[in-house]
Formats: C-alpha cells, sequence, structure tokens
C-alpha cells in the first residue's frame, strides 16, 4: 500500500517533469519562429525603410494642379552663355531654371544643407556680413547647419539665424601659414564629411568666408558634385588658366588639358563626393609638402586637377561666387555671392 503510493506519487512527478518540458520546448520554439519572421520578413523591413526615407530616397515630383511657365525646347531664355558641360551636367545661370517650380519639389523632401566656412586669426571679422547675409539669401526656408571653424570662438558675433537654420561653433588651434591653414581645411573637411554628422545633413557646401550674398542662393545648386566656375577666367583659353603647371607638384595639368577654371572658394554635393574631394586635395597636398613643393594656388590647384578628371555632376556659373560687387559684366545678371575687398597683407597678419 505504502509503495503503491511511492509508485504514484513517481509517476505523477515524472509525468509534471514531462509537461514542463513539453511547455518550455513549445515556447522556446514558438518565439524562436516569432523572431525568424520579424527578421526575414521583407515588408516589414520595406515598410520601414518607406515611412522613414521615402521623401528622400523618390525622385524630385511635382504636384498636379501647380503651375509654371511651359518649358520650352526651341527657344532658351539664355542664349548669351553655355548651360551645359560636354558631359552634360547643367551649367546653372540666372534664367536657365523656375525657382518656383524647383522649390516645389524640393520642399517635399525634407533636406538639410550642411555649410561650412572657415574663420581664422583676423578673418573672423568678414563673420559679421558673412552670416547676415546668408540669413537673408542662402536657402531660405530650408534646414541649413553651418559649421564654424575658428581659433577665436570669443570672436564670433551673435547673429539672429532663421528658422531651421543652425550654428555650431567649432574650435581649432591657430595656425599662421596659408598652407596649413589650405591643407588643415581640407584634412578638417575630410573628417568631417565621414563622421557622424554626415547622416544629419543631405548635402555640403563649402564656401570661403570673405564673401557676401546678394542674391537668392537656394536647390537649384544642389547636386552630386557641384563646383562653381572662378570668375576670373571664365572667359579664357584653357591653356591660359593659372593651373599647376609644373610636373614636379602632384596637382600638375598638362597644357591642352582642362575644362574650366573653378574657385575652391566654393564647392559642395553629397557627403561621399565631398569626402573623396577633400581626402584628394589633402593627399596630394602632403606629398608636395613632403618634397618641398606647393602647389601654385595651394587647395585650388589640386581641387582643379581633381575635378578635371572627377567631372562635377552640376556647375555653378560665376554669379555664385563673383569678384566684387562693384563689378559688372552682361552674362552675370543676378551677384548671389561676391567677394568682398580685403587688405591681404592686414588681415594675414595673424600673429
Ligand atoms: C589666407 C591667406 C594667407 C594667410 C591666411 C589666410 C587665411 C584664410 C586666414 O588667415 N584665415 C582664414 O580663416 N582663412 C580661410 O581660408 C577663410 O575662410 C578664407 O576665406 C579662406 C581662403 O583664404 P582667402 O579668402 O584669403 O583666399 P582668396 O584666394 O579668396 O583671397
Ligand atoms: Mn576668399
Amino acid at each position: 500500500m505504502k509503495l503503491d503510493r511511492i509508485f504514484i506519487f513517481f509517476i505523477l512527478l515524472l509525468l509534471g517533469i514531462l509537461f514542463y518540458w513539453v511547455c518550455y520546448l513549445g515556447y522556446n520554439q514558438e518565439s524562436y519562429r516569432k523572431q525568424q519572421t520579424q527578421t526575414t520578413d521583407p515588408s516589414i523591413v520595406k515598410n520601414i525603410l518607406m515611412s522613414e526615407e521615402k521623401h528622400k530616397n523618390l525622385g524630385l515630383q511635382s504636384s498636379p494642379g501647380f503651375l509654371y511657365s511651359q518649358p520650352s525646347l526651341l527657344v532658351g531664355s539664355r542664349t548669351d552663355v553655355v548651360s551645359v558641360t560636354p558631359w552634360l551636367a547643367p551649367i546653372v545661370w540666372e534664367g536657365t531654371f523656375d525657382s518656383s517650380l524647383i522649390d516645389s519639389m524640393y520642399k517635399k523632401k525634407n533636406i538639410t544643407i550642411a555649410t561650412t566656412v572657415f574663420a581664422l586669426g583676423k578673418y573672423t571679422r568678414f563673420l559679421k556680413e558673412f552670416l547676415e547675409s546668408a540669413e537673408q539669401h542662402y536657402f531660405v526656408g530650408y534646414r541649413v547647419r553651418y559649421y564654424l571653424f575658428t581659433d577665436r570662438p570669443e570672436e564670433v558675433p551673435e547673429i539672429k539665424l532663421g528658422e531651421e537654420h543652425y550654428l555650431t561653433i567649432l574650435k581649432v588651434p591657430s595656425m599662421d601659414r596659408w598652407q596649413d591653414i589650405s591643407m588643415g581645411r581640407m584634412e578638417i573637411l575630410e573628417k568631417l564629411t565621414k563622421s557622424e554628422l554626415a547622416s544629419e545633413a543631405d548635402y555640403i557646401f563649402c564656401l570661403d568666408v570673405d564673401a557676401k550674398f546678394y542674391g537668392p542662393w537656394g536647390v537649384e545648386t544642389l547636386g552630386r558634385l557641384v563646383a562653381v566656375i572662378h570668375p576670373w577666367f571664365y572667359g579664357y583659353p584653357r591653356d591660359q588658366f593659372t593651373y599647376e603647371r609644373r610636373p614636379e607638384s602632384q596637382a600638375f595639368i598638362p597644357a591642352g588639358e582642362g575644362d574650366y577654371y573653378y574657385t575652391a572658394a566654393a564647392f559642395g554635393g553629397t557627403f561621399k563626393e565631398v569626402h573623396e574631394l577633400t581626402k584628394y586635395c589633402r593627399e596630394q597636398q602632403s606629398i608636395d609638402a613632403s618634397k618641398a613643393t606647393e602647389a601654385i594656388w595651394h587647395d585650388e590647384s589640386h581641387l582643379n586637377k581633381y575635378l578635371l578628371y572627377n567631372k562635377p555632376s552640376k556647375l555653378l556659373s560665376p554669379e555664385y561666387l563673383w569678384r566684387d560687387i562693384s563689378m559688372r559684366t552682361s552674362q552675370v545678371k543676378v551677384i548671389r555671392l561676391s567677394h568682398v575687398a580685403k587688405n591681404n597683407e592686414e588681415v594675414r597678419q595673424n600673429a
């Protein structure tokens, strides 16, 4: 009788363990299956992507009912200038685009434009006019993040920024020699375009600080790799461009080669492209430096070589970086950004 009870007790215990084991196994398999479906179901992945990246992945879309002038295939609004390169990149001049149309298309895309500017030594004096005028004309209505590199943060003026425009001040060590500033700038841009900041913006422009905006600079300038035609040489034959002509420099461009002469005072594009460009310039400049060589126009010479063999996807006419506001020419109908007059001897004395 006693033995029977013990036997039944053991049977029940065994059944209990078995039941627990079956339940546990079943639960585990269930959760395993759940995990599998979550990570392998492509529609879920796609849905997440679509909701976050929808606007950015789609091409430019215009809206039904939005009216604008009919584009013509027979009559161009500009006949005095060329508005496409031989590799079919647009050259942006006033009159070649409809800003209300492109604004209506880019407004849907929720884009951010990073903008870098360097103000070392006495160049901080240009900041007030540069930033104040930018706030009047530069990507008004779009999200802009300025990254200002300076060795004198205390001299950065208080500027009232427009809606969705932000300014980050980044302190850098002082540099006196132009060679160091020129190469240091490329190195900083190379790092910035590879940093986590790259995920905070869609496009980047790198601009000189000794400049002032006088007219609109907007989404017509956006592209994969964007170069600006230098305001002095646009009518010149290529052999008169101030390319580096000495073969001992990495920036050497042989006679007979060349498309346009680009300025180093303004360039841009996507983070990936600007990273490649600035990395190249920094590398070539340091090879030159190791041979005690310096290209004739520093970073601009290397930038021109890069852009000769890595064609920009969009070119901006000299409207986007003019010589001087008091100078006029018939082709430049709108001056958007112009160098300000500066006393080189005075501002370049950084000591
Ligand atoms: C520039 C030339 C010689 C020595 C120093 C400089 C310098 C350049 C400087 O002391 N501080 C400085 O911030 N820069 C940065 O480099 C500015 O952003 C400036 O706009 C840019 C290019 O130098 P620029 O404007 O003097 O060159 P150019 O060819 O437009 O006259
Ligand atoms: Mn300049």
